[in-house]
């Protein structure tokens, strides 16, 4: 699916998503999944190339039968990493299970509000005008926060720019994606008078101890993306200082009730968190909205509307309203494929037999 504009991060530019669905089919319902696996191994070492792989050969005959989705984790576990297919997995299983039960993914989860607030994740562009214009664009359609994708290079001009450009009141933060190394702590103090929310994973992925002792240089609060496969690296994270935000996205992670465990693990420590994007499809994006409305999701996410992303989405869109998005009531994530959209743009279709 193209996007609707090129996404350029640290690590690369995404001009489109190659997106792995899965879809459940049991005797009662049917459920979606979403892989959020890049084309490559760029963000992170999956690929979608690489998940529909390793979902093919080991996990899909891996699960019971009439799994709900806590024997999909269990029967999961044997197999190392590969969090972006489990969670597609296991997602398609609880929303199939969701559908059958009449119960909405929000209401499983402990979703307490109806809607979640609208933040944009804004790519590396060529100019600091055009920067400009783009973040002028979104706060117009009412994204209550800004996250700016930075590098070497394209860091402190661009905060200092649009904090010109737009008052020290728009919740700004910004996002390494693993681009600076300590060395660089010196420099990324620069950023400390522009007031962000929080810096987002400004050292490499397994550089944990790292992150603590760049917390030490650093006024702007650490959040971690890339660092927290799970629970236990939320809370080594955490002990150890490394953070004291915590961006929660549930591929990255191996699913909604691990995303879940980690949202209970901040809460309970005090820790700020907020759920995480990946360019979801209205599939992805339905469940990382329920999941959003629980409690403790303290700031807002990168969730934005379809048309950020999407000229035509293969749900019905997204659309923000007065800054927010609301979470799906219907049972299970809510939402499914509008089956001539969807037709429209499926290349492959495999179908696994339990
Ligand atoms: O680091 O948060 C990230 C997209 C792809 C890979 C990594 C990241 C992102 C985003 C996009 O920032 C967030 C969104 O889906 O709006
Ligand atoms: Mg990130």
């Amino acid at each position: 699916m193209p996007l609707v504009t090129p996404f350029q991060t640290s690590f690369g530019t995404e001009t489109r998503r190659d997106v792995l669905l899965l879809r459940v089919v049991t005797p009662e319902a049917e459920g979606w999944g979403e892989c959020v696996a890049m084309s490559a191994p760029l963000y992170s070492a999956e690929y979608v190339d690489g998940a529909a792989d390793v979902l093919r050969r080991f996990l899909i005959p891996a699960l019971p039968a009439h799994a709900d989705a806590h024997a999909v984790g269990r029967a999961l576990r044997p197999f190392k990493g590969h969090r972006m297919a489990k969670t597609a997995l296991e997602a398609a299983v609880l929303d199939a299970g969701l559908r059958a039960a009449g119960l909405s993914l929000g209401s499983f989860l402990g979703a307490s509000a109806d809607r979640v607030s609208a933040g944009v994740s804004i790519g590396i562009v060529d100019s600091i005008p055009e920067l400009l214009d783009v973040v002028a664009g979104y706060l117009e359609e009412g994204y209550v926060r800004i996250k700016l994708k930075i590098k070497p290079g394209w860091d402190v001009a661009p905060v200092r720019a649009v904090r010109e450009r737009f008052g020290l009141d728009v919740p700004l933060q910004v996002d390494a994606n693993a681009a600076y190394t300590l060395a660089d702590a010196g420099h990324l103090a620069r950023l400390d008078e522009f007031g962000l929310l929080l810096i987002e994973q400004p050292l490499a992925d397994d550089d944990i101890v790292q992150h603590a002792r760049l917390a030490t240089r650093l006024t702007t609060p650490i959040c971690l993306d890339e660092s927290i496969e799970s629970a236990e690296h939320a809370a080594a994270a955490i002990s150890l200082g490394a953070c004291s935000v915590v961006n929660i996205k549930p591929g990255r992670v191996g699913g909604y009730l691990e995303a879940r465990r980690i949202h209970d693990l901040c809460r309970a420590h005090g820790v700020a968190a907020w759920c995480g994007g990946m360019l979801e499809t209205g599939i992805g994006r339905a469940a990382n909205v329920a999941l959003a409305a629980l409690p403790g999701f303290s700031l807002p996410g990168d969730l934005s509307g379809s048309r950020r992303y999407f000229t035509t989405d293969i749900t019905p869109p997204f659309e923000l309203r007065d800054g927010h998005l609301t979470v799906p009531t219907g049972p299970g994530i809510g939402v499914e494929p509008i089956p001539e959209i969807l037709d429209e743009v499926t290349t492959a279709i495999e179908w696994i037999p339990l």
